[in-house]
């Protein structure tokens, strides 16, 4: 898909903090998510409400060409089978034949995604680039559907507010509708072409490309429509030190 509007995102922020009155804008109506009020993470907050306030539109993250994919590491769990997940290892045995995304909470349809199914959703390819907090980015081609279009598939209500989402490695997350439903928001089935590799979060993976790296969860498993915030406890980011929100 051929984007026009590249770097609007970007001159969107920029042009937004340079006017310090843009902070004040009303914005962002929604209250910030109760549990985020630390004073450490004070940045954070400001960052959230700037985005919320200046972004309004889903401005869409920049997009690279096939000849830009680079070298791309994998970091955190590599292999969820190897490092303590029967359940996970059990799907591998069987090439994810038998993995499935849970869909639950606020959805007229709750229900199990098959592979298969997920695939029948319009699907999209995004080449984009991965900023890890380490310090790395790299830039990957990306194929599957949008976030939206499953929860649309899947009936989302009007009281939902956050998605929660879980992984086979225990990781556990949550984002607010926004990002769910920003156009580039993929569930990624595919990687360069090809089936997404398990170092990089087989078979199932979350693309979220307007926050940093380790908001794009790995192995999905479970995803949880909600009408309040959660912190996941200590699987969750919050509590581990992680800021919920990392936007770029
Ligand atoms: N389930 C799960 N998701 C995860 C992680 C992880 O360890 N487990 N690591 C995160 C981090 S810190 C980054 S930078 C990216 C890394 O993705 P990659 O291994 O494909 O490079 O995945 C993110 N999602
Ligand atoms: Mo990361």
């Amino acid at each position: 898909m051929k984007r026009k509007h590249l770097l609007t995102r970007r001159q969107a922020i920029v042009a937004g903090l340079t006017s310090a009155t843009a902070l004040l804008l009303p914005g962002c109506s929604k209250p910030l998510p109760p549990t985020y009020g630390h004073i450490l993470r004070m940045g954070d907050n400001l960052t959230y409400v700037a985005h919320r306030a200046l972004l309004p539109g889903q401005s869409l993250v920049r997009e690279y060409s096939r000849a830009d994919i680079s070298n791309f590491p994998a970091t955190g769990t590599t292999d969820p089978g190897k490092s303590g997940s029967e359940e996970y290892a059990r799907l591998q045995q069987n090439a994810f034949a038998n993995w499935g995304l849970s869909v639950e909470g606020l959805v007229d349809r709750p229900g199990t995604y098959s592979l298969a199914d997920l695939q029948k959703l319009p699907s999209q390819k995004q080449i984009t680039r991965h900023t890890c907090e380490e310090g790395w980015t790299a830039i990957a081609e990306w194929t599957g559907p949008r976030v939206s279009s499953l929860l649309q598939a899947a009936g989302i209500q009007t009281s939902a507010q956050f998605v929660n989402f879980f992984g086979y490695d225990g990781y556990a997350d949550c984002l607010d509708l926004v990002d769910v439903f920003h156009p580039q928001t993929i569930l990624a089935y595919g990687m360069n072409g090809r089936n997404l590799p398990t170092q990089h979060g087989a078979p199932v993976r979350l693309r979220l490309e307007t926050q940093i790296g380790y908001k794009s969860m790995k192995y999905l498993q479970r995803i949880v429509v909600t009408d309040h915030f959660d912190d996941m406890g200590i699987n969750g980011s919050i509590q581990n030190g992680w800021a919920w929100y990392n936007g770029i």
